[in-house]
């Protein structure tokens, strides 16, 4: 049957079977050549924030610039079967062209090529996932995030969970942009918990939020901060009225400079002193506390 619709069509199918699964090789081929020289600068991170100050961050970011080549890499070879079967087989008289169905080495690759694509997909996904929400056993710096409506309190603790014991604290306020300050190059854990309703902790340059829920559930997560610096820190989840205007400041230190100002602060000093007192800025400047409706009222009282 098969043979003679091959010879029908005039051709054999094999030889075209053969070449397809060749251009499927060189595709891969061709991925981990790309990928292995950084094409994502090249294309600005195929709109990727290429921003990230974790190593997890860039992980996702090599997954996505991965994800975005192959899926470049499929579509052009569909576009150009496309084109060339328009090309190819475009109408060149009245008469019927061969009428073939049922080419099943065609069919059968039509078929495990995209679930080999998924599955390629899914497996690294599937790494990269379980490398962002990795927690380790022996965090070397503890947070507790506290949100509420519209703030956020950090507490540096003095170990894991519930049971443990606060040992310094930042409160923020209408007028106060609380900075939350972490060492570089330790393991960080975020101990979330809400007084009110669900908010959610956004750094953008870690390139990951989690919700925090009231109640007893504690989301938890780890990161790790590559490089110095301050990086403004948002809610992520509508909570309310001032669901915008809830913003913090993460001020990433050296290790050194952490210790000395947790020192500070278990000695009692306010966190604007403690951050002078390692040479930081005292207050956020990556954002500024936004007027509210009482500092608005009053001005126009004034007024
Ligand atoms: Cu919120």
């Amino acid at each position: 049957m098969y043979a003679e619709r091959a010879t029908v069509s005039g051709r054999s199918r094999r030889p075209g079977a053969t070449r397809l699964a060749g251009l499927g090789l060189g595709a891969v081929a061709l991925l981990t050549l790309l990928t292995g020289c950084d094409v994502g600068s090249a294309f600005g991170g195929f709109g990727w924030p290429q921003e990230g100050i974790t190593p997890t961050a860039h992980r996702m970011y090599d997954l996505w610039i991965g994800s975005t080549v192959a899926a470049l890499i499929v579509g052009f070879i569909t576009w150009g079967l496309i084109f060339w079967c328009i090309i190819r087989y475009r109408k060149r008289g009245e008469e019927l062209p061969p009428q073939t169905r049922y080419n099943i080495p065609m069919e059968t690759i039509y078929t495990a090529t995209p679930f080999l694509v998924i599955a390629v997909l899914f497996y690294y996904t599937a790494i990269v996932q379980a490398d962002v929400e990795r927690t380790s056993k022996n965090p070397d710096v503890v947070v507790e995030v506290v949100a509420f409506k519209w703030n956020w309190q950090f507490n540096y603790r003095d170990g894991m969970g519930v049971e443990a014991r606060t040992v310094a604290s930042t409160l923020g306020d209408s007028d106060y942009i609380p900075v939350l300050v972490v060492p570089t190059h330790k393991k960080i854990r975020f101990e979330e918990t809400s007084k009110d309703v669900i908010h959610s902790f956004w750094v953008p340059e870690l390139l990951f939020k989690r919700d925090v829920f009231p109640g007893p559930l504690r989301n938890v997560f780890e990161a790790t901060v590559e490089r110095e610096g301050a990086y403004v820190g948002r809610c992520a989840e509508l909570c309310g009225t001032y669901h915008s205007m809830m913003n913090f400041e993460m001020r990433a230190v050296s290790a050194d400079r952490y210790a000395q100002f947790l020192d500070a602060m278990r000695a009692g000093r306010s966190t604007p002193e403690a951050l002078t007192a390692i040479g930081e800025a005292p207050y956020a400047t990556k954002t500024t506390p936004f007027e509210t409706k009482r500092q608005l009222k009053e001005r126009k009282a004034a007024q």
